[in-house]
């Protein structure tokens, strides 16, 4: 039987750079959890075009929000060429009712004890609607065949999960939907074997937080140490507070971490399930991450109902401030599933459905102290001021123990901030009101007159 599973890209006129690109773990999962009787072929749509007239028996689609209509669409397309089409993914795992007036089969949460039974439901001709095994064991080694996709891209990252499932449930946040409250660990053993097997010199752990709990953190990064490889991974900031852990991590390979700042408004981070709600204390955790050799990545959402229109410079100086490496600017994304979600349709709030806007960098609800056109703008100038060659040179001396991500993370999002650009005005016309755009500025569809500064108060835009 031949098995192709893809993973969908947004929109495909818009391509990520290529260089940020990593594997999709969940398609190798898959393909490692097959029998070897199947021939399974794995589709990138980022980095690989889809033929849909492919010979195939099944066809797999993983998808979050942001891709589900392009899923739905290939889903569609694949059904009308007779295939069966099993999706699964974070948003299917929400939206399951929805995947399946599309999709043979939907998978909801994790793949880890359904697949195997599904193929096995599938050969009898016997596939199920829903499949869904709750926080199931991850104790099983799963062979990934990792080493041989990595060529396809220019750096050699290979993506690794330790730990699933979250005990918070922040508002914005759908994670617990999907992988539960309890942390689950992979065997230590298992993650070796992982890393040793994919031949990588740089790993990147997936999980929302390395060292969510300590006690196992220290035991991978010990069992890390002696492989000698570099690694990167998305941490709490907490991390500040135990030197020894920090030490630990560095001294097993730990080159770069991403923290979730999310806000600078000291009203914002002390509402948020934060550890840290001081923005002093803050700035003194970004310096000891840095003078510990690590390189700082900050997460930022702008959106939040205490954000006004000074939110962008107050971020921009913040950033600048610290000499913060590269920074993902994103906007409040409200995901089925999510708190926010629940909040923001009963108050009437939300402007759009159409899931395709769901993508951390378009505004999809009206936001309390602006307009959701001046959200959009306010993001947008953050993101070019940030990656301005002048601001770019600046920060690289305070971040000289890598140089090469500094310029090649902040290149990445430069190109990202002209891909935003490009799609604005079309964006604009689409989701905000039109009177929005003629009360500030009637030049704002001209891309070549086009000034986001025109959306940022005089007072502040004169500070900056
Ligand atoms: C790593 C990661 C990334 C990496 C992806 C790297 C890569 N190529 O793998 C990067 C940084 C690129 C990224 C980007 C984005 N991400 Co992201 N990301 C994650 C993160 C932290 C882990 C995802 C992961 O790979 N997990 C490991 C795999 C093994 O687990 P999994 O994908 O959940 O798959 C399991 C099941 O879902 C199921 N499954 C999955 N697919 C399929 C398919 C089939 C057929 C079947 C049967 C089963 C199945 O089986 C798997 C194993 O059990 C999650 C948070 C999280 N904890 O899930 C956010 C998350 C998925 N990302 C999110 C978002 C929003 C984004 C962005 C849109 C943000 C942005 N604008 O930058 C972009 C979109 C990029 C794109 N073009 O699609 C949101 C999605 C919310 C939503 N409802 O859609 C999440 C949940 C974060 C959050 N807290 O909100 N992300
Ligand atoms: S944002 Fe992080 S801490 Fe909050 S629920 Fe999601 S994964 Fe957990």
């Amino acid at each position: 039987m031949k098995i192709l599973l893809i993973s969908p890209c947004i929109d495909i006129d818009i391509k990520r750079p290529r260089f940020l690109m990593i594997p999709q773990l969940a398609l190798h999962m898959i393909a490692g959890l097959t029998p070897s009787e199947h021939d399974v072929r794995i589709i990138e749509e980022e980095i690989e075009d889809i033929d849909l007239d492919e010979e195939c028996d099944l066809v797999g689609i993983s998808c979050m929000t942001a891709n589900a209509p392009r899923a739905y669409m290939l889903a569609d397309e694949f059904k009308k060429r007779g295939r069966k089409v099993v999706i699964g993914g974070v948003h299917p795992t929400i939206m399951p009712d929805e995947a399946l007036g599309y999709a043979d089969s939907v998978v909801i949460g994790e793949v880890e004890g359904v697949w195997e039974k599904l193929l096995d439901d599938f050969k009898c001709g016997k596939l199920k609607r829903r499949y869904h095994e709750p926080c199931p064991n991850l104790d099983r080694y799963i062979p990934l065949r990792l080493r041989k996709t990595t060529k396809k891209r220019a750096f050699d990252v290979i993506p690794v999960m330790t730990t699933r499932g979250c005990p918070y449930h922040c508002e914005f946040c759908c994670v617990h939907n999907i992988y539960g409250s309890k942390i689950r660990h992979v065997p230590v053993e298992n993650v070796v074997r992982d890393i040793v097997d994919s031949g990588g010199r740089f790993i990147l752990f997936l999980d929302d937080n390395i060292i969510g709990d300590p006690v196992y953190a220290q035991k991978l990064f010990r069992a890390i140490t002696p492989l000698g490889i570099r690694w990167g991974g998305q941490a709490s900031i907490s991390i500040v507070k135990n030197k020894g852990l920090l030490k630990m991590a560095r001294e097993s390979g730990c080159s770069a971490l991403f923290f979730g700042i999310e806000s600078v408004s000291q009203t914002q981070l002390k509402g948020m399930r934060k550890s840290m709600h001081d923005v002093e204390k803050l700035e003194q955790a970004i310096k000891t991450v840095r003078s510990s050799g690590i390189f700082f990545h900050a997460s930022m959402i702008f959106g939040f109902d205490s954000d006004t229109k000074e939110t962008f410079p107050e971020t921009l100086v913040f950033l600048e401030r610290n000499k913060i490496s590269s920074a993902s600017l994103n906007i409040l994304t409200p995901y089925p599933g999510t708190r926010i979600y629940q909040r923001l349709l009963q108050e009437g709030r939300l402007i759009t459905n159409d899931w395709r806007f769901y993508d951390h960098k378009t505004v999809v609800f009206a936001p309390k102290n602006m307009t959701p056109f001046e959200l959009q703008a306010g993001r947008l100038w953050t993101l070019q001021e940030f990656t301005r060659l002048s601001s770019i040179v600046k920060r690289l001396p305070f971040n000289f123990d890598h140089p090469l991500y500094h310029l090649a993370m902040n290149i990445g999002h430069r190109k990202i901030y002209e891909n935003d650009y490009t799609r604005f005005p079309e964006l604009a016309s689409r989701l905000f009101p039109l009177t929005d755009i003629t009360k500030l500025n009637r030049k704002a569809f001209s891309i070549s007159t086009f000034r986001i500064t025109d959306f940022i108060p005089k007072s502040t835009a004169k500070a900056l």
